[in-house]
């Protein structure tokens, strides 16, 4: 037997990020691979996995600590073969050829490989060593516990609901099934109990407007042909996100955070902004980082890159992470408004609705212009309704007159 200790891996620069659960305790026998804590993120909980299988000494965090790369989280008894596997690990050959399971099991490539986004189960190890016993695999079981973690009773509940959907699933007379059970896809089982906590714990108001975007739509329907040589699109969401970051560098209660503990408010002097994006496994909101650095051209390049990454399942923790305020987009399928969530910490979020040719009365006669309908929801804690209201104004002047940008 070896004593070795269990440190925290490159979690992607981030430096003194919350504990939110451990699930590891002083006795407890941990196989590789087996969740240790979860660490908070942007739209997720994050799992940090062993490295090692063994019996658990002594454990060094509780929930609330702040940990960064290299943090102690517990002390831990190897098998002697266990430990010398990994000396051996530690320093690898230089002609050995590289293998998937090479020492560098810290690095984020690792993390990321065994924990892709909207993958990760949270579960301890005695729940997850229950879930072999009784042959249910995490996935088919829906986290009930603090922070969407896997319980006893979840584990028991997925094996009934086996059962339940072959019932289901019997065919009536005319040969069709009464009810079909499906599994939520693997987002929506994580980022569901995020959207439910946003929603429970902020206090949402929605805020709705127009604006008139006739000359924008022409300009967009000018340069397109330009960008459609480069094999670019060029949507009206770029122009959005630009004048949305000027709104937000005029008001910037809305690219803030709440710190209700220290009855502070955090304003973010950097623009990071997540962009919804629909995708064939669900929801997922990669992040433009430093919007603000960037030409609507850059944005709409950005904009294609992460939400085509997003689509193949191939975006990075870094691409969803660190966002600061947020876009949800269905103008490009319709509708006249609707009430965007909140991406906590985030403090507000945009609606964008669909454009489309109104008869609006100029003081003579009635003109057909293009009216873009879109909402704000915001914290209430932290933004009052008259905010609100100019808030959303100047983003809608933003966009009546994009020359303003350049102000
Ligand atoms: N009004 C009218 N037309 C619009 C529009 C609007 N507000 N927004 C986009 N369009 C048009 C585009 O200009 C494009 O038309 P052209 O082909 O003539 O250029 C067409 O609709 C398709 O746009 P798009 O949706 O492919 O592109 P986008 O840049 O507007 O959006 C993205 C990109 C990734 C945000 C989008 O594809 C997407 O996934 N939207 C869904 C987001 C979502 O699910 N939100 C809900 C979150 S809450 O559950």
């Amino acid at each position: 037997m070896a004593k070795k200790e269990l440190t925290v891996p490159d979690i992607g620069g981030y430096t003194d990020v919350a504990i939110i659960d451990v699930y590891i305790s002083q006795g407890e026998d941990v196989h590789e691979g087996d969740s240790l804590i979860a660490l908070e993120s942007a739209k997720a909980v994050t799992d940090i996995p062993s490295e090692l299988t063994g019996r658990i000494l002594e454990v060094f965090v509780e929930t609330g600590d702040t940990v960064s790369q290299g943090s102690r989280i517990a002390s831990i008894e190897v098998a002697e073969d266990e430990a010398v596997e990994e000396e051996k690990n530690a320093e690898p050959e230089p002609e050995a050829p590289k293998e998937e399971k090479s020492s560098q099991k810290t690095d984020q490539k690792q993390v990321t490989a065994s924990q892709p986004f909207g993958s990760v189960y949270h579960a301890t190890p005695s729940v997850r060593q229950y879930a072999r016993e009784q042959n249910v695999e995490l996935s088919d079981a829906v986290g009930t516990g603090p922070n969407g973690r896997i319980t006893r009773e979840d584990i028991d509940r997925a094996q009934k609901d086996r059962t339940a959907t072959a019932v289901f699933q019997s065919p009536t007379t005319e040969g069709q099934p009464l009810e079909v059970r499906r599994d939520l896809s693997r987002i929506a089982k994580v980022s569901g109990p995020h959207l439910s906590e946003s929603y429970r714990n902020l206090v949402h108001v929605t805020h709705f407007d127009t604006s008139d975007i006739t000359e924008l739509e022409e300009f967009r329907l000018k340069v397109k042909p330009e960008f459609a040589r480069d094999g670019l699109g060029l949507s009206i969401l770029p122009f959005i996100i630009k004048a949305a970051v000027a709104a937000l560098k005029k008001y910037p209660a809305f690219n803030a955070q709440l710190d209700e503990a220290a009855g502070q408010i955090i304003e973010k002097h950097y623009y990071n902004i997540g962009v919804a994006v629909d995708t064939p496994d669900g929801l997922i909101v990669p992040v433009i980082k430093n919007a603000d650095t960037l030409s609507v051209t850059q944005i709409a390049e950005r904009l294609a890159e992460l939400s085509g990454k997003a689509r193949e399942g191939r975006l990075n923790r870094d691409e969803i992470t660190g966002g600061t305020f947020s876009i949800s987009s269905l103008g490009g399928i319709g509708g006249t408004g609707f009430t965007p969530i909140i991406n906590a910490p985030e403090s507000a979020i945009l609606g964008v609705s669909k454009a489309r040719m109104e008869p609006v009365y100029d003081g003579e006669s009635f003109v057909p212009r293009l009216i873009l309908p879109f909402s704000v929801s915001y914290d209430h804690r932290i933004i009052d309704g008259a905010l609100g209201a100019r808030f959303a104004r100047h983003l809608a002047e933003l966009l009546e007159d994009v020359r303003r940008l350049l102000l």
